[in-house]
Formats: C-alpha cells, sequence, structure tokens
C-alpha cells in the first residue's frame, strides 16, 4: 500500500464549480448520475485528469455530450479532457446493502445512508474527492421510501423524488443523502438575524420519544455559536438523522448531520447523566463544524487537526459554559490521560498534524482531536481571551469558502497579535508528551521555580526541540491563602528558572493550574503538602490533581510494596467530600480513584513493569479502606443529596446522582447490596439503575438484577448495550475473558453492528486485568474477533487494534503474547489496508 506524505501536496489539477447528482435507489443496484462542471485550476502543477472511484460499475461516462472510454483501475479512472471548462456526465451502480464497510451509501435496518469522511464518496460516484476541491451540490433523489434528505436546502418534491440544493460550495467529504421511513420531531430557530431555521431530528417510529433533549441541545448550541463566536447559522433548514449502523460519533454534513443513535437518542428511562452529557456535546460538536470544518474546511486530511481540534475546543467550552468549567476541565484531563497519553508514548504516536499515512481513518485520533484541542488553549492561554476572539473574527472573515491549512490558522494569530509562533508550531510538528521536572528554592523572600522539559523519543522523531508551555502557577502561603494568585509561566527553553520576590515566607506551589498543558509534571510533594493542596488549592483542578496525586502514591506502594491503605488519603478524603462548599458534581470527582489503566501507566513512566493483578487487587483493597473509613459521611451523602419530583438531566441534579452513585458503590463494599438493591428496585431513570446494578455487579450481587434488567430491556438496543458492557466491564480479571466469550454467544451479539460489537468485544481491553490476562487469552481473543470483523468492516477493527498500543511496556511474557497476537492479523488472509497499517505499527 502506497504512504501518502503532507510534503508530496499539490493543487488539484480541475476544479469543480457545480455537482448534479441523481439517485434511483435500490439495495442492490442503486444508479447514480453525475453531472460535473470541471475547469482546469490555473494553479495546478499537473494537467492530468483523475477521479477517484472504487466499488462500482461505471455503465457510461460523456465529456462534453460525447461518450467516451476511460481508463479504470481499482481507486480511479483517468481521461484525456480539453484544456478547457467542460462538463464531465456519468452513470454508476452501486450495492448499498452489500455495503458493510459503513463508509459510502449504505443500508441500516432498510434505510438508506451515507458516511463519506474521510474518502467515502469516491464509493457513491467518480469523483475528485479531496477536501480542497469544493463546490455547489444539488441532488436528486429517487425511492419509494417516505423521507428522502439531502444537503442544503428543499428545492421540491413529488411522489417518489426529492431534490436539494445546497448554496455553499463544499467537499464530498461533507456530502450526505438518506432515505427511509422515517418521522421528525420538529423544532424552530431564530437566528441572531432574525431568519428562521426548522429543525428536524429524524428517527424511526420507536425513537420518537428520544428526541426532545437532542432538540434542545441543538437550539442551545446555535445559540451558543452566535453569541460566543458570532457565527449564525446559513440554511433554512438543520436535519439530523439518527442511524443504528455507524462507525463513529457522529457527521457533520453539510445541514444534514448523521448521528449514531447512541449519540443523539436520550430518555430518561434510558440514558445516563453521562449520555444526555456526551449527546449535548456531541451534538453541539457536529453544530459547530458548520463554521470549523465546512465554511472553512482542510486543504488536505493532514489538516484535520485544524477543524477537529478547534471544534473540539468549541465543544469543550461549551459543556464548560452549560455543566460548570471546574468539573469539565477535569474530566477532559481525564480523558487525555486515559486516551492520548498511551498513543502519545507508544508505537502509534504521531504529530498533532501528522506527515504521512496510509488509510486517514487511521488517523482520526486522540492526538489530532483531544490534543489538537489542548494546543487551541494553550494558544488562547499565551495570547488571552481578548487577543483569541480578534483572531478567530480574523479567521473566519480571511478564510470562509475556504480550504485552509495550520499554516493559514497560525498566519491569523500572528498577524492580529503580532506574536512569533514558529516555535509554539512545534506542537503541531513533535508527537510526544512533554515532562516538565519541577524543583524549587526560597532565598531572602525570593522563591524560584525551576523547570526542566523534556519530550521522549517517537517513532520517527528522534530529536525533541523545546515547546512553548504555558504554565500556570499560583503560590499558597502557611494557612492556604494564596500568596501569588494564578500566573501563566511561558516556559520556551530546555530549562529554565521563573522568580517571585517580596514573599514573606517559603510558599507551597500549585503549579500547571487548570491543566494549563498536555504534558506530565514531575515534582517531588510530600503526602501532606498533597493533602493541604487537596484542602487548599484556590484552583479546583489542582485540589482534585492533589488528591490524586495523593491517592496514586498510597497506590504505588501498595502495589509496589505490600504497603496498607496510606491513612493520611483516607482522613483527606474524607475531609474533602464532607466539604459542604464544594459542589457534588465535584465532591463525586474527588471520590473517583486514579483507574487502574491510569496506575499503570504512571508506573511505566516510573520505569516500573507492574503486574494488572496487583493493580487491581490494590485497587480494590483501597477502595474497602474508603468505603470503611467514610462510612459515615458517604451514608449521609446518599441520604441527603437525593432527589425528588421529575427526573432532570440538568447539571446541578446530574452532579447530586453523581455523589450519590458514588457514594453508594462504596456503601455496597461495606454495608452489602440492600441500599444497590432497593435503589435498582425503584429507580426511574437509567442513571440511577445503572449504577445499582453497576454497584450490585461489583459485589458479586447482582445475578438476579442482571436478568430483571434483561428482561425488561431485551427491546431496546441502546440499553442493550449498557448491558452487554456492564458485564465485561465488572467481570473479576480471571473472568473476563470467559464473560465476554460468553456474550458473544448471546442472541442478541449482533456482531455486525459496531456499537454492540464495541459493547462486548471492544468492552475487554477497558477491564485491564481481565484483558492482560498472563496466558494471553484477552489478546488472542480479541485478535481472533478483530480478524473476522476486518472482513466486514475495516475502520472499527482496525481503531480496535489500539488496544495493544502499551505493548512494549509490559512484561516480557505479555510482550510475546501480544505480538503473536499481532502477527497472527498482520498474517490474515486478505487484511483491509486499515487494519494492515495499524499492525505494522504497532509491530513497529
Ligand atoms: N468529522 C468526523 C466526525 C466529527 O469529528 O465530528
Ligand atoms: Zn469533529
Amino acid at each position: 500500500p502506497q504512504t501518502i506524505y503532507l510534503k508530496d501536496y499539490t493543487p488539484p489539477a480541475y476544479l469543480v464549480e457545480t455537482v448534479e447528482l441523481t439517485f434511483r435507489l435500490a439495495p442492490a443496484a442503486t444508479r447514480v448520475v453525475s453531472r460535473i462542471s470541471f475547469r482546469p485550476n490555473p494553479d495546478a502543477t499537473t494537467k492530468d485528469f483523475v477521479l477517484h472511484g472504487s466499488d462500482m460499475s461505471l455503465l457510461w461516462a460523456k465529456i462534453d455530450g460525447a461518450e467516451i472510454t476511460p481508463s479504470i483501475s481499482a481507486t480511479g479512472l483517468t481521461c484525456e479532457v480539453p484544456n478547457a471548462p467542460f462538463i464531465w456526465e456519468a452513470e454508476v451502480e452501486i450495492a448499498p446493502d452489500a455495503n458493510t464497510a459503513l463508509e459510502g451509501l449504505y443500508m441500516s435496518n432498510g434505510m438508506y445512508c451515507t458516511q463519506c469522511e474521510a474518502e467515502g464518496f469516491r464509493r457513491i460516484t467518480y469523483y475528485p474527492d479531496r477536501p480542497d476541491v469544493m463546490a455547489v451540490f444539488t441532488v436528486r433523489i429517487e425511492s419509494d421510501l417516505p423521507v428522502l434528505l439531502s444537503n442544503g436546502n428543499p428545492t421540491g418534491s413529488g411522489e417518489g423524488w426529492a431534490e436539494w440544493h445546497d448554496p455553499w460550495p463544499k467537499p464530498a467529504y461533507l456530502f450526505a443523502l438518506v432515505a427511509g421511513d422515517l418521522i421528525a420531531h420538529t423544532g424552530s430557530f431564530t437566528t441572531q438575524s432574525g431568519r428562521d431555521v426548522a429543525l428536524n431530528i429524524w428517527v424511526r417510529e420507536d425513537d420518537i420519544g428520544k428526541c426532545a433533549f437532542g432538540m434542545d441541545a441543538l437550539k442551545k448550541s446555535m445559540r451558543w455559536d452566535e453569541e460566543v463566536y458570532g457565527r449564525e447559522y446559513d440554511l433554512d433548514i438543520f436535519n439530523i438523522v439518527a442511524v443504528d449502523d455507524f462507525n463513529a460519533g457522529a457527521m457533520e454534513n453539510k445541514g444534514l448531520n448523521i448521528f449514531n443513535s447512541s449519540a443523539v437518542l436520550a430518555s430518561p428511562e434510558t440514558a445516563t447523566d453521562s449520555d444526555f452529557e456526551r449527546i449535548e456535546a456531541i451534538i453541539a460538536h457536529e453544530y459547530f463544524h458548520n463554521w470549523t470544518g465546512n465554511r472553512i474546511t482542510c486543504r488536505d486530511w493532514f489538516q484535520l487537526c485544524l477543524k477537529e481540534g478547534l471544534t473540539v475546543f468549541r465543544d469543550q467550552q461549551f459543556t464548560g459554559d452549560m455543566r460548570g468549567h471546574a468539573v469539565k476541565r477535569i474530566v477532559d484531563a481525564i480523558d487525555l490521560r486515559a486516551f492520548q497519553f498511551p498513543e502519545d508514548n507508544g508505537t502509534l504516536s504521531h504529530p498533532v498534524r501528522p506527515e504521512s499515512f496510509v488509510e486517514i481513518n487511521n488517523f482520526y485520533t486522540a492526538t489530532v482531536y483531544e490534543k489538537g484541542a489542548e494546543v487551541i488553549g494553550m494558544l488562547k492561554r499565551l495570547v488571552g481571551d481578548a487577543a483569541y476572539q480578534s483572531a478567530l473574527d480574523l479567521y473566519f472573515d480571511r478564510h470562509d469558502g475556504e480550504a485552509a491549512t495550520i499554516e493559514d490558522w497560525l498566519a491569523v494569530f500572528e498577524d492580529s497579535t503580532g506574536r512569533d509562533l514558529a516555535q509554539f508550531k512545534r506542537w503541531y510538528q513533535q508527537a510526544g508528551t512533554p515532562r516538565i521536572t519541577v524543583t524549587d528554592s526560597f532565598v531572602d523572600g525570593t522563591y524560584t521555580l525551576h523547570l526542566a522539559q523534556e519530550t521522549p523519543s517517537t517513532p520517527g522523531q528522534s530529536v525533541k526541540h523545546p515547546f512553548v508551555i504555558p504554565v500556570a502557577v499560583g503560590l499558597l502561603g502557611q494557612n492556604g491563602q494564596e500568596v501569588v494568585p494564578t500566573t501563566v509561566l511561558e516556559l520556551t527553553q530546555a530549562e529554565q528558572s521563573f522568580h517571585f520576590e517580596g514573599l514573606s515566607g517559603r510558599p507551597l506551589p500549585s503549579i500547571l493550574r487548570g491543566f494549563s498543558a498536555p504534558v506530565i509534571l514531575k515534582q517531588s510533594q510530600t503526602g501532606a503538602e498533597q493533602a493541604f493542596l487537596l484542602a487548599h488549592d484556590t484552583d479546583p483542578f489542582n485540589a482534585w490533581e492533589a488528591g490524586q496525586n495523593l491517592a496514586r502514591a498510597g497506590l504505588t506502594a501498595m502495589i509496589l510494596d505490600d504497603a496498607k491503605p496510606d491513612r493520611a488519603f483516607l482522613d483527606a478524603l474524607r475531609l474533602a467530600i464532607a466539604d459542604e462548599e464544594k459542589d457534588p458534581a465535584y465532591r463525586a470527582m474527588l471520590l473517583a480513584l486514579p483507574s487502574q489503566e491510569n496506575l499503570a501507566q504512571a508506573l511505566f513512566d516510573a520505569g516500573h513493569t507492574p503486574d494488572p493483578d496487583r493493580i487491581y487487587a490494590s485497587h480494590k483493597a483501597l477502595r474497602e479502606a474508603i468505603a470503611n473509613h467514610c462510612q459515615a459521611i458517604l451514608s449521609r451523602l446518599y441520604d441527603e443529596h437525593q432527589l425528588t419530583g421529575p427526573f432532570s438531566p440538568d447539571a446541578s441534579a446530574a452532579g447530586k446522582r453523581a455523589l450519590t452513585n458514588a457514594a453508594l458503590r462504596y456503601l455496597s463494599l461495606s454495608d452489602g447490596p440492600s441500599r444497590a438493591q432497593a435503589q435498582f428496585d425503584t429507580a426511574d431513570n437509567m442513571t440511577q439503575q445503572l449504577a445499582a446494578l453497576s454497584a450490585l455487579l461489583s459485589i458479586d450481587a447482582g445475578r438476579d438484577a442482571l436478568s430483571a434488567f434483561e428482561a425488561h430491556w431485551s427491546k431496546d438496543r441502546l440499553v442493550m448495550n449498557k448491558w452487554f458492557a456492564l458485564q465485561v466491564a465488572s467481570a473479576e480479571p480471571e473472568n473476563a475473558v470467559a464473560v465476554t466469550e460468553a456474550l458473544t454467544q448471546h442472541p442478541a451479539f449482533n456482531w455486525k453492528n459496531p456499537n454492540r460489537f464495541r459493547s462486548v468485544v471492544g468492552a475487554l481491553p477497558r477491564n485491564q486485568a481481565g484483558f492482560h490476562r498472563a496466558d494471553g487469552a484477552g489478546y488472542r481473543l480479541l485478535a481472533d474477533w478483530l480478524i473476522r470483523l476486518d472482513a466486514m468492516n475495516p475502520m472499527v477493527a482496525a481503531r480496535m487494534t489500539t488496544a495493544f498500543q502499551t505493548m512494549s511496556r509490559w512484561d516480557a511474557g505479555r510482550q510475546a503474547h501480544m505480538r503473536d497476537a499481532l502477527r497472527q492479523i498482520a498474517t490474515a488472509p486478505g487484511l483491509s489496508r486499515d487494519t494492515a497499517e495499524m499492525v505494522d505499527r504497532l509491530l513497529g
């Protein structure tokens, strides 16, 4: 397979003005007629006419009305064309019902839908399928199905047909088509300039009761983007469609967002608070793409972070505004450390803007998305809020309607702030997680912080140059008073000292406040200092971080040295959760220990090769110790934060449920199953029901509840995904493989549905000790399933190989088993390009 390099970019040879498409839908033989007006690109370096296309039969093709015979390969076609504007016409036949890859036009439960990003459009018709070719699309759909949708505004419809016109030039990856027996939850929105927009969430009839929350989230997103970024919606209609079979979460097609049903459908009975929050964020994310992605798109796929990093950053800001910034920042840091740090510190490490790829689908990663968002956050921290806003205004003015690059993005900031961002650009170019080592001194009233940065080498990048790192620091006095409020230090050198003068005593530093940069901080703190910061730090992120550090230190001693649970941690935690000044959602975060995966990473980083079973056992022992030590306060928190009245998914109510459910899990350990059983029996919402079931399973008292849950929810596919995933997640390490295997035999295990596959096979790697069983059984089970899935759906299979990304950090025995599993995948006959690239990178 061919490797594609950023450095080889050349402009398209031909540009497209307009595209007219006619679809005659039929499951096994859909006909697509295209009429495309091309013109030579004056900036082109070649005159070769190449259209992408695969998995289709060409029935005929014409140029300016004259039939031609192009030269066709498995990936596209070429032919002679005039050196002047011309009209290309063609008809192809495709088979949506045979499309199991779920890229291009495919079928899900009798409905037609599309997924074209990144390169799915080339499975629909022959076209220059690259994001820097932007065109105005007109679409006619012919089908007996009642609802026929495409991008833009509707321009006509009749018995068995509908036409759509999208006035905004767009790349083919934003094309969408839906045809099905659907009904709409409708709404409307009046934009800031007074235009009325019709809003629809299209679903199957059974799901119509699960749309109200999504509609509300959409309206909030539209208002927020006007108020915060000055961005108004630009069509007469905005459609969202829920689809059961979908490889990712959702897709921002212009005016026609297509969503994985799990990312849009929610009701109190069927969705948890986490689902509500996730749905709100994804709806916002896809909506925000209308400006950051659609109006301004990417020149090429290496620039993916241009739209994704920025749009993730925007959805994080939105969620913070809707639900509280302190907890949101903690959640984002937890996720970055859980998903991006392992990627950045293993064989899959790549820069936020990669320099090469074989299959672009393999680069929709936590690095491009979440680290990409962190880079935007750092830029904002460095230039300040007002300058950020001016720069964004300039970005929209300057690049609207264009396919832009990271260079364009940085130039906007340089031009509007006068700042040189050459060094900052390294965040886009250098892979790896920087380590910042802190030392300090105090002499004659001057406190000196010495920061040293170092980034380990990553595949293909052995030498790293210093980054510009915004390190937010505050200094606390003896009594917890803030003697120096939050100050952003700019670390630009490999080593640098920062002085704070005129202090009356040695302060305690609170470093990297608000997680101001995606780095690993190495500082020696005593347990007493961590407990002090947990109690007194005015920065909520760092107060939480101090609690996590204290917990991690205690757990490390338990794992490595057989220590007992740390009494100082237990006391500090008990004090913190009793603090009524702290809101319930925040206290729920304090109660969550660092995950087993997080502990493994910390131990890897400190040069250890940990035993996952010991991590599991120590984690469990500390949880039991917390349960016993804090029983009285947990019991009080559980009782005092119970809600009455109708369910509301708002942040305040969700925070109380988060706290009571965190308490419930511990109380089940100390007091047995009765509370959880009672909550399970009486819960009127999924948050309470699932938390109770999970608490019961964690003490092996959930067998009956599990059956009752299944009997009640067997018809609800989204809820059943939770039922499957929870069993794998809560299995004891020695049983996890058997539990997973047994669930794959369950009649409701439809492995061809990506959500169901992820909730069973994909759940195993998240049970760390279960997956990393010393005998390699977890690795073998995953490999067997990925080989099977790869033949159907390469994108999802390839993504799941990331379960092996920490391979080099485990012991020799586990490494050998992982390597065998990867080799087994690598040698499977007919392996996809997607999975082959991943396995190749994983094997190094
Ligand atoms: N563009 C792919 C889905 C998303 O990031 O919104
Ligand atoms: Zn996105």
